[in-house]
């Protein structure tokens, strides 16, 4: 009866440390010629969470599949970029952040939204 006990204990120690392991990590994507690809669909950015560096030039190619007016508008606050996107061809969005920070980017109503971390 103790074995399982312990084997428990065990099982929840691994568990927390891979949770924050995880956490840490902070899941995105980076690109290291600044070009990426993000689906527009189904009310999510996919990936929804992309990594730059200071000063690194950006092309954020926008594929959007989503036709409903919800999806329409890119909007980077804090960055004074925005864009309309097309459906059914790639929009490219280029901005060169200047300044470390996380950055939000949504659609027009917000329900899209996603994450530029820059350092
Ligand atoms: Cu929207």
């Amino acid at each position: 009866m103790t074995w399982i006990i312990n084997l428990a204990g065990l099982l929840l120690m691994a568990l927390i440390v891979w949770w924050f392991w995880l956490a840490r990590r902070e899941p995105g994507q980076r690109s290291e010629d600044g070009e990426f690809h993000i689906r527009v669909a189904d009310g999510v950015y996919d990936p929804a969470t992309l990594h730059a560096r200071v000063g690194q030039p950006l092309t954020l190619w926008f594929h959007r599949q989503d036709p409903s007016p919800c999806a329409e508008q890119v909007i980077f606050q804090g960055l004074d970029v925005s864009a309309f996107l097309a459906v059914g061809e790639p929009t490219a969005v280029r901005l060169t952040p200047g300044q470390a920070g996380r950055y939000r980017f949504t659609c027009q109503m917000q329900m899209y939204q996603g994450t530029l971390i820059v350092d």
